[in-house]
C-alpha cells in the first residue's frame, strides 16, 4: 500500500488581526509514496480565541499526485488590547495504514493585535568576534504594531555569544539531516550515502581532525567517521 508523510510547512504560522486578506494560509506538504489519495483533518485548538476560526476540525484532502495542500482559517479584527492569540494547529484522523507525520507533525498560529506595538529582538542568538574591528557588538530590535502603544513580542529574550578568535569553531551546517532510504544515484560508482556538511569559523591557521559518531536510535554507536580540516 502506498505510504507517504504529512507535515506542516512551518513551525510556528503568523497573522495580524486586521491583515487585509482576512484570511491565513496553513501549507501542509506531502513526501514518500504519492500514488494515492489520502484524507485527514486539521485540528485547530485554542482558548479565548476571536480573532481567528473556525476552531475545531477542517478536513484536508491531498489528491493522488499532490505534494501541497493549504487550509484558509478566518481572521477577524477587534477593538480590544489583548496581546498575541495563540492556537495550536495537529493532524488527526488519518489512516495509519497510509500515512504518517513527518518531523512538523504539530505547528502553532500567532495572531498578533493590531492595538499593540511589540517590541523584540531581531534574533534569539546574536554572535561577535572579541577581535571586531568596531570594538561593538550590534543588537538589534524591532517594533511593529500599534506604535502609540507598547508590549514585549514573542522573542523578549535573546543571548550574546563573544567568540574567542584564536579558537576555530567546528559545527554541523544544519540541525536535521534528511535522507531517503531509496536515494539511489545510479551515476555514482560509491555506495548510496547520506551527506553531513561540518562548517568551520574562526582561527582557521592550523590543521584540525576530529570525528562523528553516529547513534542509533537506541544510542547504540554505528561507528565513528573522521573529519579533517587542512590548515
Ligand atoms: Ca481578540
Ligand atoms: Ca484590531
Ligand atoms: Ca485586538
Ligand atoms: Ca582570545
Amino acid at each position: 500500500m502506498p505510504f507517504s508523510y504529512i507535515e506542516f510547512s512551518e513551525a510556528v504560522y503568523s497573522a495580524w488581526e486586521n491583515d487585509g486578506t482576512n484570511r491565513v494560509a496553513i501549507t501542509l506538504t506531502r513526501t514518500g509514496d504519492l500514488s494515492n489519495s489520502v484524507y485527514m483533518d486539521l485540528e485547530i485548538l485554542g482558548n479565548n480565541i476571536n480573532n481567528v476560526g473556525p476552531l475545531g476540525m477542517l478536513p484536508v484532502y491531498f489528491a493522488t499526485g499532490e505534494d501541497t495542500t493549504t487550509v484558509y482559517l478566518d481572521l477577524f479584527d477587534d477593538n480590544f488590547v489583548e496581546g498575541t492569540e495563540t492556537v495550536s494547529l495537529s493532524l488527526v484522523n488519518y489512516d495509519p495504514n497510509q500515512v504518517a507525520l513527518g518531523t512538523q507533525g504539530t505547528a502553532t498560529l500567532n495572531v498578533f493585535d493590531d492595538e499593540v506595538s511589540y517590541i523584540e529582538f531581531s534574533e534569539t542568538v546574536f554572535t561577535a568576534w572579541e577581535n571586531e574591528q568596531t570594538g561593538q557588538a550590534e543588537i538589534t530590535l524591532t517594533r511593529s504594531g500599534n506604535l502609540n502603544s507598547d508590549s514585549l513580542g514573542n522573542n523578549n529574550t535573546a543571548t550574546l555569544e563573544v567568540r574567542d578568535d584564536e579558537t576555530s569553531y567546528i559545527e554541523f551546517s544544519d540541525v536535521n539531516y534528511l535522507a531517503w532510504e531509496n536515494d539511489f544515484n545510479f551515476n555514482s560508482p560509491f555506495p548510496d550515502q547520506a551527506e553531513i556538511t561540518l562548517t568551520r569559523t574562526g582561527d582557521t591557521y592550523n590543521s584540525v581532525s576530529t570525528q562523528v559518531e553516529v547513534l542509533d536510535p537506541m544510542g547504540y554507536s554505528m561507528g565513528l567517521f573522521n573529519v579533517d580540516f587542512m590548515m
